[in-house]
């Protein structure tokens, strides 16, 4: 049966802004613990973005930006190392609660959670630094408030893959058809659809808004409060000034071509 179950969110730029002040300065503070001249300046990062997964990005930045690095017989162990510490930076930044979260995600979580939707997490993103930013960002129990959380290495391959999409899916038991997934980026969206997921809301940020982010059913420069509302990029929200759960259930009605909302 076609009906809405259960949300599942991205993490990083979707849930929060954690990237050029956090992820970045994360990778920084790592690359100078370990002596290295490696400076990700706010814009490189943007190009940089586009290989999803920490470890995989250092690898890419070495094949595009430091041919002349010298690359030691275990680049793999001073890869994962490197990225250990800047997990360290990363997390510690969460606990001095320096990341909020984006506008409208506490009180779109809350209301889902109170319409009895399901919540799950798929994200390339290493899984204690999800479980440090819903603890420290959102609230101490907010791990119990999802019941799956896919993340990181979970996977083999990572977004535009849907590996981490399909095994969110899989643990919920759910089909595409009984989800909605909410994404900030191109790589994220290509996941998603290629999950077979169609019901998708967008979040674009400074990184994502100029991506092509077409994919998604609606797309919104974000979430919307009551005194902050939501700009509408793509789609209609029908004069909403934010999301909500009605507004999810007419949205994945739409998709899915039934009419008749009960909503
Ligand atoms: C997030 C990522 C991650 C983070 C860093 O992408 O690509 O790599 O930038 O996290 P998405 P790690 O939002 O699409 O999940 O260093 O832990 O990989
Ligand atoms: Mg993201």
């Amino acid at each position: 049966m076609v009906d809405l179950q259960a949300l599942v969110f991205d993490v990083d730029g979707t849930l929060a802004d954690t990237e050029k002040d956090g992820h970045r300065v994360a990778f920084n503070r790592a690359f100078r613990d370990a002596g290295l001249a490696w400076d990700w300046s706010v814009s490189l990062y943007g190009s940089l973005l586009k290989v999803a997964g920490g470890k995989e990005r250092i690898r890419y930045y070495l094949d595009a930006f430091e041919p002349s690095f010298h690359r030691p017989d275990d680049l793999e162990g001073l890869i994962a190392a490197l990225h250990q510490k800047k997990t360290h930076y990363y997390i510690e930044m969460l606990k001095q609660g320096a990341i909020p979260l984006r506008p409208g995600v506490r009180r779109l979580l809350t209301q889902a959670r109170e319409c009895g939707l399901r919540l799950a997490i798929a994200t390339t993103t290493t899984a204690s630094n999800v479980s440090a930013l819903l603890r420290h960002s959102l609230s101490v129990d907010a791990e119990d408030w999802f019941e799956v959380i896919a993340a990181g290495d979970m996977v083999a391959a990572k977004k535009p893959a849907p590996d981490i999409y399909l095994l969110a899916m899989k643990e919920l038991g759910l089909t595409p058809e009984n989800c909605m997934a909410f994404e900030d980026s191109e790589q994220g969206v290509r996941a998603v659809l290629a999950s077979g997921l169609k019901a998708l809301v967008v979040t674009v940020n400074d990184y994502t808004r100029d991506q092509d982010l077409s994919g998604g059913a609606l797309v919104l420069d974000q979430l919307g409060e009551a005194d902050n509302p939501c700009r509408v990029i793509k789609g209609d929200l029908q004069g909403a000034t934010m999301l909500g759960v009605p507004e999810l259930r007419r949205l994945h009605n739409r998709v899915y071509g039934i009419e008749h909302s009960t909503v």
